[in-house]
């Protein structure tokens, strides 16, 4: 029988990748593996949104006598247990507990890896039907393998993660990640419930015509970011603008569009909240490390996303991102207008 091989599901593509590398133990391709099962898993319960009324509402018991969670919470205790019980992670952050969890078990103090996450990003989309996401990033301890892991493990800067992704419970579910070899992008085929390549080595288009901010504080950003959404509106030859603005408010949706097409994300400080709304760790860093592994850049307005030392797991950021001719005009822009 003749066997498709264009189709390639995700672990057949890391084991693949594995015997590029007879001397790597298989322990990253194993995590990511780990963290595919329980996408697909929060896939089932995502797409189940709408029946709430019929299931039970959350945090009630349903007919089956089981608890409702809401899909946030089941989303990060699956994350989580999934992790756990496998043996390629030493603990994990999430933007839905309060301090990092260090597994310390026998097996996962043997884990070189720790993972940071934000299980369900967007979930204030999900009683509206729009696409949400899971984020994560994994970092290679720095303590001595064999002992539990620390904090130190979970603070560095992004620019040691050793592979960062993204889940997209869209019209299809994908699941996009990178490693310092390229980025690629697996889209969830049902009919087999496998990950399969589907966006081999994805390259962010250097220029794009789409810009995604959020209108509404448009007057508590900086004068910079207002003259650069200004000239974004512009019907200007040098720039091919107007540019199309996209906003949904999920930040896996509008990021993974503008990696697909080209445009530039954007969450500026505000003059009530300075560093902005999104978390350093487990939003920004892993899709600053996506988009400039696929060509992009990623900056806090001022340094790269990359090279930002954290202090905290929950720490905040301004986070400007997107194509790399859209970003140098944004730069050059807040540069003149911000001195
Ligand atoms: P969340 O982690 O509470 O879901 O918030 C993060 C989300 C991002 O996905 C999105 O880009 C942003 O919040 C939208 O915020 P705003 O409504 O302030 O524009
Ligand atoms: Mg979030």
């Amino acid at each position: 029988m003749a066997i498709n091989r264009n189709i390639q599901t995700l672990d057949e593509f890391t084991i693949q990748e594995l015997r590029n590398f007879p001397r790597a133990t298989g322990e990253l391709s194993g995590l990511l593996r780990d963290i595919g099962l329980a996408a697909k898993r929060v896939n089932v319960e995502v797409n189940k949104a709408g029946l709430v009324d019929i299931l039970g509402d959350y945090g009630t018991t349903n007919v089956q006598g089981e608890e409702v969670k809401k899909l946030d919470v089941f989303a990060n205790d699956h994350f989580t247990g999934v992790l756990q019980h496998g043996i390629s992670c030493a603990g994990i952050g999430s933007e839905e507990i309060d301090d990092v969890v260090i597994f310390d078990d026998e097996i996962s103090n043997q884990s070189k890896y720790v993972c940071l996450f934000d299980p369900l990003d967007g979930s204030s989309n999900i009683d509206v039907n729009v696409s949400i996401g899971t984020i994560f990033s994994v970092f290679r301890r720095v303590s001595e393998i064999g002992k539990p892991a620390t904090k130190e493990d979970f603070l560095q800067p992004g620019n040691r993660q050793v592979a960062a992704g993204y889940v997209i419970y869209g019209s299809s579910t994908m699941l996009v990640y990178a490693t310092k070899r390229g980025v690629n992008g697996f889209t969830l085929d049902p009919s087999i419930g496998e990950f399969t390549l589907s966006h081999p080595n994805i390259k962010c288009p250097e220029k794009g015509k789409i810009y995604s901010v959020n209108h509404g504080n448009y007057y508590q950003y900086s004068e910079g970011v207002q003259k650069y959404i200004e000239s974004c509106q512009r019907k200007d030859k040098s720039n091919g603008g107007p540019y199309t603005q996209r906003y949904i408010g999920s930040m896996v949706a509008d990021v993974h569009r503008n990696l697909i097409k080209g445009g530039i994300f954007m969450y500026p400080g505000t003059t009530d909240k300075p560093n902005g709304k999104l978390r350093l760790l487990y939003e920004c860093n892993p899709f600053a490390f996506i988009v400039e592994k696929a060509g992009g850049v990623a900056t806090n307005g001022t340094q790269s996303i990359l090279d930002i030392q954290p202090t905290a797991v929950h720490q905040r950021t301004p986070f400007f991102i997107g194509s790399k001719l859209m970003m140098d005009e944004l730069k050059s822009l807040t540069t003149q207008n911000e001195q």
